[in-house]
């Protein structure tokens, strides 16, 4: 009996949740906004992964959600570059949910642009929750090792994007590629995989080409 109320209340927490966010994802369209929820372990180079690519979204308004458990580094960071941002710090809670996206929105004033919203550090509970975005990316890592979409399966099934970043220190690690792309491709046959590195600075030409052809066809 105490079993199935539990997952009432799940569903009906998903529910809430799931409504709020097509409220958002409608107003963002309405106003031009392509958004983007940022997924990946702590410390995989979500933020990294960001300025790089923003970096390279010339012409194109840049907007980031930063969320965090606690403390607002990377949005010092960003906003030190020229970028909007505004922080989210949930004090606890292991991923973003609609209704703290829905605030951080109004005190950006989004205007036809790009809007990345940096989920919580985590390879579990962001996947599970729609925050209004069009797209979500995920950022894995070779430090992470080759095993992970099979250890953590629904952020690489749900992803529309995998980066598969700190490339450059591939020559250090054992890495199976072939190991990592079977498990990705037993999930999600469609998300491009593309390896990059913040450091080194390659791949990100592709990335910003992939988010440019997704803000089009959603205008459209
Ligand atoms: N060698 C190498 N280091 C990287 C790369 N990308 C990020 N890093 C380093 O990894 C660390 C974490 O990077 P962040 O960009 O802060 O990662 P994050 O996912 O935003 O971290 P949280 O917001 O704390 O979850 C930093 O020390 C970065 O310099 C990369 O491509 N290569
Ligand atoms: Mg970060």
């Amino acid at each position: 009996m105490s079993e199935k109320k539990e997952i009432d209340i799940m569903e009906s927490v998903y529910d809430k949740n799931d409504k709020a966010a097509s409220q958002i994802n409608l107003s963002f369209t309405r106003n031009g906004i392509f958004a983007v929820n940022v997924m990946g372990a702590p410390g995989a180079g979500k933020t990294s992964v960001l300025i790089q690519v923003i970096r390279r979204l010339k012409n194109v308004a840049s907007y980031v959600i930063e969320g965090d458990i606690e403390a607002d580094f990377d949005t010092k960071l960003l906003k030190s570059m020229g970028v909007k941002a505004v922080q989210i710090n949930t004090g606890g809670a292991c991923h973003l949910d609609s209704p703290l996206i829905g605030k951080a929105a109004e005190e950006l004033s989004l205007k036809n642009g790009v809007l990345f919203i940096e989920n919580i550090g985590n390879l579990v509970c962001p996947a599970e929750f729609q925050i209004g975005e069009h797209v979500k990316m995920l950022i894995s890592t070779v430090t992470e090792g080759s095993d992970k979409p099979y250890k953590y399966p629904l952020a690489f099934e749900k992803a529309d994007i995998i980066i598969l970043n700190k490339c450059d220190l591939l020559p250090y690690l054992v890495f199976n590629e072939d190991f990592f792309m079977k498990g990705v491709r037993a999930l999600n046959k469609t998300a491009p995989v593309i390896k990059v590195s913040c450091k080194t600075e390659d791949g990100f030409e592709e990335v910003v080409e992939w988010i440019r052809n997704k803000q089009k066809l959603q205008k459209e």
